[in-house]
C-alpha cells in the first residue's frame, strides 16, 4: 500500500514546518521535472506506506508563476490520493482563495488551519465545524510550530484518501453556471466526472494550458466562446475577473459565518 498525500498552501503558511514535523529526517530532496524548483518528498512518521509530497508555496492555481505550474501539473497529472491544504489561520481570508480552487479538483481535501497558537493568543475564533460544512471537507486546527494536531491532520488525510472525493460546494452566479453547464456538455465529457467542473471553470477562464490539454476542435471552441461572451456581457466584466471576483465574494461570506476577530470594530489608541 502506498498512499500519496500532497501538501499544498500559500507561501509562509508554515508548510515547511509542517512537512518537517510530519516526516522528520525521512526526506528526499530533488527538483521538479524540467525546472529548478525544489521538490521534497518524505515518508510520514510511523506510516511507511504514506508519502508526503511538498508542493511549492502558491496563492492560486492560475498558471502564471513557475510554482503554480509545477503545483498544478502535479495535482492534475499525478493526482495524489489526497491534498492536505495548510491554511494560515491568522490570514484566513487570503488563504481560502487557494482552498476554493483545490476543492474543485476532484481529489479528497483536508484542511489544516495552522498558527492556531497565534489565533488563540489573539483571542480570535474560527468556527471549524461551520467551515468544514461550508467547504465540504474536514478541517483540523494545528500548530505546526508546537506540533499540536499535526498527526491528526495527516491521519485525516489518509482517511480522506481512502474515502470519497471532495465535491465543491460553491456555485457561481447564474450566467456563469449557465456557461459552465454548456462547457461541461460539449467540451469536457471525455474527462473523469470528478474533474469535469475544474476543466469547465478553466475553459471559461480561457486558460490556455487547459484548452491545449483538451484539444478542442475549432467548432467546439467557437461554440464555447459564444457562451463565455454572453456571460461577460451580462456581468460586464472579463471571464477571468468574473471568476476571481465571485470567489472573493464567496470567501467573504464564509468569513462572516466562520471567523470572529476579538477586537473587530474597536478603535485602537495610537
Ligand atoms: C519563521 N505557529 C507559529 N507561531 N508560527 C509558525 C507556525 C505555527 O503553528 N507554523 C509555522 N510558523 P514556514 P512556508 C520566523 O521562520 O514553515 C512560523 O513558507 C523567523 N525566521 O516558524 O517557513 C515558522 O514553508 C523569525 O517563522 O512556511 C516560520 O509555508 C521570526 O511561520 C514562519 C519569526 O513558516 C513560516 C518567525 C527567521
Amino acid at each position: 500500500m502506498n498512499i500519496r498525500i500532497a501538501l499544498a498552501g500559500n507561501p509562509n503558511s508554515g508548510k515547511t514546518t509542517l512537512f518537517n514535523a510530519l516526516t522528520g529526517s525521512n526526506q528526499f530532496v530533488g527538483n521538479w521535472p524540467g525546472v529548478t524548483v525544489e521538490k521534497k518528498e518524505g515518508k510520514l512518521k510511523k506510516h511507511n506506506g504514506v508519502t508526503i509530497t511538498d508542493l511549492p508555496g502558491i496563492y492560486s492555481l492560475s498558471p502564471y508563476t513557475l510554482e503554480e505550474v509545477v503545483a498544478r501539473n502535479y495535482l492534475i497529472g499525478e493526482r495524489p490520493d489526497a491534498i492536505l491544504n495548510i491554511v494560515d489561520g491568522t490570514n484566513l481570508e487570503r488563504n481560502l482563495y487557494l482552498t476554493t480552487q483545490l476543492t474543485e479538483l476532484g481529489i479528497p481535501v483536508v484542511i489544516a488551519i495552522n498558527m492556531m497558537d497565534v489565533v488563540r493568543k489573539n483571542g480570535d475564533k474560527i468556527n471549524t465545524a461551520e467551515l468544514s460544512r461550508e467547504l465540504g471537507c474536514k478541517v483540523i486546527e494545528i500548530s505546526a510550530l508546537k506540533g499540536t494536531g499535526v498527526m491528526e491532520a495527516a491521519e485525516a488525510a489518509i482517511k480522506a484518501a481512502e474515502g470519497t472525493k471532495t465535491v465543491p460546494m460553491h456555485t457561481f452566479s447564474g450566467p456563469v453556471e449557465h456557461a459552465l453547464a454548456h462547457i461541461e456538455e460539449v467540451a469536457v465529457h471525455q474527462m473523469p466526472e470528478e474533474q469535469q467542473r475544474w476543466y469547465a471553470i478553466k475553459i471559461f477562464e480561457r486558460d490556455e494550458k487547459a484548452m491545449a490539454q483538451l484539444k478542442l476542435s475549432a467548432d467546439v471552441q467557437a461554440h464555447i466562446e459564444e457562451d463565455i461572451k454572453a456571460a461577460e456581457k451580462e456581468l460586464d466584466d472579463d471571464a477571468e475577473s468574473i471568476i476571481t471576483n465571485e470567489r472573493y465574494v464567496y470567501i467573504a461570506s464564509l468569513m462572516k459565518g466562520c471567523y470572529k476577530k476579538k477586537n473587530a470594530g474597536k478603535l485602537t489608541a495610537s
